[in-house]
């Protein structure tokens, strides 16, 4: 969550901030904003909303200046508005800034008392007042930023820009990722290294507690003690970065339509289906392990708790799930003869970091399950498990969750392989049944005509109700969340048994119910809860195959028809069908798909 770029260039770099922060938009849009050093001095723009309109403003009134800073917002302290925008400049800093400093107040209140006044309601404006303030006493901009830092509580990734100091940006890294692209006598930084690809694919990732004095010649980086740090440069893969909708109005319809291919691909990386054999990594091995821990938040979460029925029936293998951001405050004693395993596409969920590092010390292995491969968990645990989706842009996660999935399926596998609970033979038919999911996500997308005329009449609705039993939960939990994301009608996702304990209250001909039914062992149960459903009046919309559609279609008020599949990975073919009833019920209402309102995606704030 919010996006931050510097760059040192050789030309005008205004245009070239605002094309870097495009890609980082994803990361909010409540406003955004450009800071230059022009002639010497410190110049900025600042608008409120979407890109476009900081980009409508630069065209009235340009932005001069080859140095300069750029963000793009999602609050976390104080409204939208241009004051509280970045960059915020008080005197002759500017800085802009990516987290939450946590003992604002107390530094608000110490330079209020001093007589320092103030012009926004955020944190970072009072980074920007201290640097300010020391400044003013003599120190040099590189001292001022550093005793700056030395007083900041929080998570932050920070970038300050001075008078005077053409060729001067320092960047600070504490909680969230920030990388230094190297150019050719010019340098950049930005919050991901796709931000920079267009300008360089040669980059050094800031360590926790890092900080940086970048200029055109290079940069130098000292580590939280002051020491000269060195930091390895790698190259990245420019061809992973390409963002383009590919002819598809969304990018999240481009990224469901790509399910079949990335969830293909990631099977590809950690089995043979040739030899019908896993391939998963060295060091992926279950055999002393007696229990697992899953943490995640939103979507991926689910995806935990689809998988611990994986682990639990295929290994026999104990699973704890939990949401990341009530984890590491619960203290949970973890064992060590546990693994604990963690899931984030962007790998820099804040609350997801923190419980990976609660964890590291405790468990007998961390290990990540991430799309993006040099991200900040993947660097710090003991095992990464890519999940190969692509770079993923809608902020509904969809790609990312189906190949979550598939990647923690092939692991539950494993378990099962390691602990003695499947034979050789019995993983062959699995990889089997996994290696017809491609074909048949394709199939559920082809469904999209048919879940777009059910998504007109669920666009009506006030309430929906999404159920599922077993590991059809949660997908229902899933269905709720994309619905309510990207449509903002309100949903919840239940247990079909627990329905009678309370939420069937709800239930009246105006309230449209999903239900997730493959025609599995669990089947005749979920029916049996749809029929109390339609018993009251609900209005039911059946998910099943055809098996399913012809045993319980009569009386519901509509079915979707998906191919059969193998009843253990119906989860990842049924949450197809799940994110096209949000997608298209959002595009019957109107609303922003791909950016919906008060989200943003890799969510880098607690
Ligand atoms: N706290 C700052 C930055 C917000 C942020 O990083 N969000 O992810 C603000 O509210 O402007």
């Amino acid at each position: 969550m919010c996006g931050i770029v510097g760059v040192l260039g050789n030309h005008e770099v205004a245009p070239i901030i605002l094309e870097a922060l495009k890609r980082l938009e994803y990361r909010g849009y409540d406003s955004a904003g450009i800071a230059t050093v022009r002639d010497g001095r410190l110049d900025r723009r600042r608008a409120v909303g979407k890109l476009a309109n900081l980009s409508d403003l630069l065209v009235h009134e340009p932005l001069a200046g080859r140095a300069g800073i750029g963000h793009t917002r999602w609050a976390t302290h104080g409204g939208p508005t241009v004051k509280n925008a970045h960059p915020h400049r008080v005197g002759p800093v500017a800085v802009v800034h990516n987290g939450i400093i946590e003992n604002f107040r107390e530094l608000h209140d110490e330079l209020s008392a001093i007589g320092l006044t103030f012009d926004s309601e955020t944190d970072t404006e009072t980074v920007a007042a201290l640097t300010a303030h020391h400044l003013t006493s003599g120190l040099s901009p590189r001292e001022a930023a550093a005793k700056t830092l030395g007083r900041l509580q929080g998570a932050f990734a920070l970038l300050f820009l001075f008078d005077g100091e053409p060729d001067l940006m320092i960047a600070a890294r504490k909680g969230s990722p920030l990388a230094i692209g190297h150019g050719d006598g010019e340098m950049f930084v930005g919050s991901d290294a796709i931000a920079l690809a267009p300008m360089t694919d040669r980059v050094t990732y800031l360590e926790e507690g890092d900080y940086a004095f970048v200029t055109r010649a290079g940069v130098e980086i000292f580590d939280a003690a002051g020491r000269r740090a060195n930091r390895a440069l790698t190259r990245i893969q420019i061809e992973a970065t390409r963002i383009e909708k590919a002819g598809y109005k969304h990018f999240m319809a481009k990224e469901i339509a790509e399910q079949p291919v990335v969830v293909a691909e990631a099977i590809s990386h950690y089995a043979s289906l040739q030899d019908r054999r896993l391939t998963l990594p060295d060091g992926v091995d279950f055999t002393n392990v007696d229990r697992l821990v899953l943490v995640a938040c939103g979507t991926a979460s689910y995806a935990c708790q689809v998988a611990k029925y994986w682990f639990e029936q295929f290994a026999g293998l104990p699973v704890d799930v939990d949401i990341a951001s009530e984890f590491r405050y619960r203290e949970p004693p973890l064992s060590p003869t546990s693994w604990a395993v963690f899931v984030s596409q962007s790998g820099e969920t804040a609350d997801t970091l923190a419980a990976l590092r609660y964890a590291a010390e405790k468990v007998a292995k961390v290990v990540s399950v991430v799309n993006v491969a040099s991200s900040s968990m993947a660097r710090e645990s003991d095992l990464v498990l890519p999940i190969h989706a692509g770079v993923e842009v809608g902020v509904a996660s969809t790609k990312a969750f189906t190949c979550q999935l598939t990647v923690l399926a092939l692991l539950a596998l494993k378990a099962a392989e390691d602990k003695g609970r499947m034979t050789p033979d019995q993983i062959a038919a699995q990889l089997d049944a996994l290696a017809a999911l491609p074909g048949l996500m394709s199939h559920a997308e082809r469904l999209g005509p048919r879940i777009a005329e059910i998504a007109a009449s669920l666009a009506e609705a006030q309430d929906v109700l999404f159920l599922g039993r077993g590991p059809m939960f949660p997908i229902a939990l899933e269905g709720a969340l994309k619905l309510k994301e990207i449509s903002y009608i309100h949903a919840e996702g239940y247990a079909s048994g627990e329905l009678k304990h309370g939420p069937i209250a709800l239930i009246d001909a105006h309230v449209p119910v999903v239900v997730f039914a493959p025609h599995d062992g669990l089947f005749d149960k979920t029916i049996s809860n749809m029929q109390e459903v339609m018993a009251r009046q609900g209005r039911v919309l059946l998910v099943s195959d055809a098996k399913g559609v012809a045993e319980a279609g009569a009386g519901t008020w509509t079915t979707l028809t998906l191919p059969e599949v193998a009843p253990q990975f119906a989860p990842i073919l049924h949450a197809v069908p799940a994110q096209l009833l949000a997608y298209h019920t959002a595009i019957a209402k109107g609303t922003d798909v791909d950016q919906p309102r008060n989200l943003a995606k890799s969510v880098t704030v607690e």
